[in-house]
C-alpha cells in the first residue's frame, strides 16, 4: 500500500525516497522584536506560537535522518546583492542593513540573521542565505536538491504568504510535490495566511497541498521509521 498523507486537498503521496523539510526564515530578524519584521511596524508575537510544532517536526525529521534545509533572508555586508527598489521599499524606520537592536537588518552575519535558538541547524543540514523572497534565486537550492535526489518537499516557516508561499510556488514550477506544514507557518496578518493556504490547495492542489504537523509526523513514522 502506498503510503499518504493526510492532506487538504487531498491525501499526499509519500515517495519511496522521503521528503525533506525546507524550514524558511525562522530568524530572529522575523520572529523577535527589533528584527526586521518589527521594523516594518508588525507585532511579531504572534509568529512564536509556531516554534513549538515546529521543533516536534525538525526533532522527527533528524530522528528519521531524513534531509532538512533550512534558509534565511540575508544580504551581504556591501548590500551588492541587495537592489535599491527592494532596501527602499516600505513604510520603514530602520532598513536593510541599518544598525538595529540585534545588529544590521537582514545581513548575513548579524545576530538578527540567526535561526532562533529552538530551530538552530545542526551539522548535516543546509543553512541557506538567500536574497531574495524565493529560495531559488542566486542560491545553490536547486543543486542540493537534485544531488540529494529530492522529489518530495515539506515547508514550515515564515512569512505564509511571502517568503514561503514565493519558494512554494518556484519548487511547484520545478516539478516538486509541496505541502505547507499549516501549523509550522504564519504571518503578520492571519487573513493573508488564510488567502495563501487556499490559494496553495486551490484548483485541485495548483501549488501544493496542506497538512497538520500531527498528521505529518504520524504519517512520517509509519513510511520511514
Ligand atoms: C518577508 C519573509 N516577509 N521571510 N520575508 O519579507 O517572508
Amino acid at each position: 500500500m502506498t503510503n499518504t498523507i493526510n492532506a487538504k486537498p487531498f491525501a499526499y503521496p509519500l515517495p519511496e525516497r522521503a521528503p525533506a523539510l525546507i524550514i524558511i526564515d525562522m530568524q530572529r530578524d522575523f520572529v523577535e522584536e527589533g528584527g526586521f519584521g518589527s521594523s516594518l511596524g508588525n507585532d511579531v508575537t504572534p509568529l512564536q506560537k509556531i516554534i513549538p510544532p515546529l521543533v516536534k517536526v525538525l526533532h522527527t525529521f533528524r530522528q528519521l535522518g531524513l534531509p532538512v534545509i533550512h534558509t534565511r533572508e540575508a544580504h551581504k555586508a556591501d548590500l551588492t546583492d541587495c537592489p535599491p527598489a527592494k532596501r527602499l521599499r516600505g513604510d520603514c524606520k530602520i532598513r536593510i542593513g541599518d544598525e538595529g537592536p540585534m545588529g544590521r537588518l537582514l545581513i548575513d552575519g548579524e545576530p538578527g540573521n540567526n535561526i532562533v535558538s529552538q530551530l538552530v541547524p545542526i551539522e548535516g543540514e543546509y543553512d541557506i542565505a538567500k536574497p531574495g523572497k524565493g529560495a531559488f534565486y542566486a542560491t545553490s537550492l536547486s543543486e542540493i536538491l537534485q544531488k540529494e535526489k529530492i522529489s518530495h518537499l515539506i515547508f514550515a516557516g515564515v512569512t505564509t504568504e511571502v517568503c514561503v508561499q514565493s519558494t512554494m510556488r518556484e519548487a511547484n514550477d520545478r516539478g516538486y510535490e509541496c505541502l505547507l506544514l499549516e501549523d509550522c507557518t504564519d504571518s503578520y496578518f492571519a487573513e493573508f495566511k488564510q488567502a495563501a493556504i487556499d490559494m496553495i490547495i486551490a484548483q485541485g492542489a495548483i501549488v501544493g497541498w496542506v497538512a497538520n504537523s500531527a498528521e505529518v509526523i504520524k504519517s512520517l513514522e509509519e513510511a520511514y521509521g
